[in-house]
Parts: structure tokens; sequence; C-alpha cells
């Protein structure tokens, strides 16, 4: 603080202190009202006059000792209160800041670990999409504790679902090798598989598992098939399938891929002496070889000739017809 302003504020304390003093007749006001003065007029020591009450003659009163007012020593005693009073604010400030710290890193330490358990559709909070809206779009989830966009499906049947395939409009090529089968391909919005490895993870976090295919064919006619129990098994049992419990409209195709372990057309370990990955030009879980193939060759119009080797659903549609529209999804059953 500028010692102008320190004096100023001397100042301003001593005019409430005369302001406040209902008689102010005696020796003690008068010489306030003299300090304050000499201060206004600039001069750093005061000499008290003779003390004593003013007569009719003025200000002659009874004789005393002259007395030196210090003006260095009031500055001085002002200087250390304010820095008293400076010094205690910090340390309360500091002290205001730790507490606002702690409690800062307590709600991101919270907040982390809820996300860490949002790790399906099914834990999302609907208002938290990245796009699309509030009941179908992108939302952040954990997969083996990375934060990635996932698409869900929070109104089809009770909502909840993680999206791990689609197929809509034949834009991506699913005649892929093991690898990209393992890592996931696609656009999350648009067609994708979303990979065994993330699909591994996500069925890890959860004891059980159902498994919703909605699926439509060319003149938008809808239908699904729904697994109370779906599950995979490891990298080195080759994702093989675990699936059961069967609902639904469309016919269960899937049961008879039950235990087999996923193939790809470079990676064969179908129960088949052939190749049916390369054969019916898909990646599945491929027995001898299918009732169902998913990932097969998007054959625009739906009827194809070749036999079993396009989105193909027995069941519904036969072998030797391509849906228009597949998604798979997921969600854990509590
Ligand atoms: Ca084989």
């Amino acid at each position: 603080m500028a010692m102008k302003n320190k004096a100023l504020i001397a100042v301003i304390a001593i005019d409430l202190i005369l302001a406040n003093i209902a008689s102010c007749q005696d020796g003690f006001c008068y010489n306030v009202g003299k300090m304050h003065q000499h201060c206004i007029d600039g001069g750093s020591t005061f000499v008290r006059p003779r003390v004593g009450k003013a007569g009719p003659k003025g200000e002659k009163g009874e004789s005393g000792t002259d007395a030196v007012v210090d003006y260095g020593t009031i500055q001085r005693i002002v200087d250390d209160a304010v820095a008293d009073a400076t010094s205690s604010l910090k340390q309360s400030f500091s002290e205001l800041k730790s507490i606002v710290d702690i409690n800062k890193r307590e709600i991101e330490i919270l907040a982390k670990d809820a996300n860490k358990h949002r790790v399906d559709c099914s834990k999302v909070d609907p208002s938290t999409y990245k796009s699309g809206n509030e009941s179908r779009g992108l939302f952040e989830v954990y997969i083996s504790g990375q934060l990635m966009n996932v698409s869900c499906d929070l109104s089809t049947d009770g909502g909840g679902w993680t999206v791990i395939q689609r197929r809509m409009d034949g834009s991506v090529d699913f005649l892929r090798n093991h690898s990209e089968y393992l890592n996931g391909f696609g656009a999350v919005d648009g067609e994708f598989w979303i990979g065994l490895k993330k699909l591994y993870s996500i069925l890890q976090s959860s004891d059980r598992f159902q498994l919703r295919m909605d699926m439509e064919d060319w003149d938008r006619l809808a239908t699904y098939a729904k697994y109370s129990t779906f599950d995979i098994g490891g990298p080195a049992d080759d994702y093989i399938l675990t699936v059961s419990g069967y609902s639904g409209t469309a016919g269960d195709s899937l049961l008879p891929q039950n235990g087999q372990k996923f193939s790809t057309k470079d990676h064969d370990v179908d129960a088949d002496a052939r190749n049916c990955a390369a054969l019916y030009k898909g990646a599945w879980w491929y027995s001898n070889c299918h009732q169902s193939n998913l990932n097969g060759l998007y054959h625009n119009g739906g009827p194809h000739k070749s036999f079993a080797d396009g989105i193909n659903w027995k069941t519904w549609k036969g072998y030797n017809y391509s849906l228009k529209f597949v998604e798979m999804k997921i969600k854990p059953i509590n």
C-alpha cells in the first residue's frame, strides 16, 4: 500500500474519531484536531501545546510539558497492522484455496470412477450423446479402460443396446481378413464391425449378455431374432460362440452356429473341410457352413443367384436373399 494511501486512511480514521466524540472540549480532542491538521499539512512531528481548557483569553491553560508526536512511529504501527491483516488474509485465502483444490480433485476422481463403469450402452447417460440423438447415436463409453465412441440403441426393446455390427447401404467391404475382424472396421455411425477384441472386452464386463438382431428386407419389412444368452470365448479359443434362448419373429438361424469358432477367409477354424469364409464371402462362426451369414456380401436389391454368400438369415429369407438392413446389438442382463 502506498504511503499516501495509508496517510489518507489515518486521516479518515481520525475524522471518524472526531465525529464520534460527543464532547470535544478537552485537551485530547484539541490535540487530535491539531495532529489531524498537522498531518494534512504534511508535517512529520507535532509539538503538543500546553494542556488546559480554553478560556476567554484563548488557548492559554495550565502549564505542562511539551510532547512530540512521532508520525514515523504511527506510520510503523499502521504498517504493522496492515501487514498483519494482509498476512492473515493471505493465510485464510491459501487455506480456502487448498480446500477447493482438494474438493475439485475428489470430484474428478469420482467422475472418472463413474465413467469407468460406463462400459456399454446400458449405463450411458442419454443426454451425453456425441451425435445422433438421445435415443440412437454415438456415446462415449470405456472399453478396456479406453474411452471411445460406441453406437447405442436406447429405444428398441427397452433400450440400453450396444450395437456391435451394422449393414445398411453396402458402403463398407466386409470381406476382410482376420486382423481386421479382430480390431474392427467401418464407421461406427454407418456400416461397421466392432471387432472381436472389443466385443470380448465388453462381454467381460457383466455376467450375462443377451443378443438381438434387428433386420429389414428391401420392402422395409422388419423382423428380429433375440437370444437370452450370448457370449464369446477369448483369443485362445478363437472367439467361440455361446448362444441360447431364442425368441423373435425371424426364426432361429444362429443356434446352429453355437459352439463354433470365428473364421475369416485367411483364418479357417470352421468345422468343415472347406474354407467356409472364402466360400460364402464373409466371416462368421461357421460350422459346415452356416444358416446365417450377416457379414456376407451386400447384394443390392435382395435376391441373388449365388448361393448363401449374401447377408442371409435362412429361417426368414433363405440362402438367396440378401437383407437390406441388419443391426447386431448386445445388452447385459442384470
Ligand atoms: Ca475349414
